[in-house]
C-alpha cells in the first residue's frame, strides 16, 4: 500500500443539523422540545461511503449512550432533546486508506436566531438549519485511496 508522491486530494464535505419543534405533549413525561438530525455528507449529497467507513457522533453527556456509531450511509443521526450543545463527529476511513480519523465539531442548533442573537418567536415553528462546508485534505494518499478518488 504505497504512498503517492506529490499528490494532494481535496474533498468537500458538508455537515450540520436540521431541527424542528415537536408538537407539544408529543413525548409524554419528557422535556424534549425539538427533533433534530445531524449529518455529514459530500457536496450535493454525494455519498462518501466509498472512502468513509464509519462516523461516530458524540452527543452531550445528558444523553443515554452519547457515543453513536453509524457504519452505513447516510451518515446521520436523529434524536430529540431540549438543548443545544457542541457535538463531535469522528470520521474513520476505509482501512486500506491508511488514514487516521478526523474529528469535526458542530454546534447543534435548535432555535431560529435573529441577527442580534435573540431567539426569533416569529420563526419558531419553522425548521432550523445549520450546516458548514469544509474540506478534507489528503496529502500523499496511498495509491489505493488515490485510485478510489479517481473513480469517484
Ligand atoms: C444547555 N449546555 O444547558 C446545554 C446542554 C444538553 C441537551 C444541552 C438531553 C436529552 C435527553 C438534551 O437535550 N440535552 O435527556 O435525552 O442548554
Amino acid at each position: 500500500n504505497k504512498r503517492t508522491k506529490g499528490v494532494t486530494v481535496v474533498r468537500p464535505i458538508v455537515y450540520g443539523n436540521v431541527a424542528t419543534l415537536l408538537p407539544q405533549k408529543k413525548i409524554p413525561d419528557s422535556d424534549h422540545t425539538h427533533k433534530w438530525t445531524v449529518s455529514v455528507r459530500g457536496l450535493n449529497n454525494e455519498d462518501i461511503s466509498f472512502f468513509v467507513k464509519k462516523v461516530t457522533f458524540k452527543l452531550h453527556e445528558t444523553y443515554a449512550n452519547p457515543q453513536r456509531v453509524i457504519e452505513h450511509p447516510p451518515f446521520e443521526l436523529t434524536e430529540t432533546g431540549w438543548g443545544e450543545f457542541e457535538l463531535t463527529m469522528k470520521l474513520q476511513f476505509v482501512p486500506e486508506s491508511g488514514e487516521k480519523p478526523v474529528t469535526l465539531y458542530h454546534n447543534l442548533r435548535l432555535h431560529p436566531y435573529e441577527e442580534d442573537g435573540s431567539i426569533s418567536t416569529a420563526n419558531k415553528n419553522k425548521p432550523v438549519q445549520s450546516f458548514q462546508y469544509d474540506e478534507l485534505v489528503f496529502t500523499e494518499p496511498t495509491e489505493y485511496l488515490h485510485s478510489l478518488f479517481l473513480q469517484h
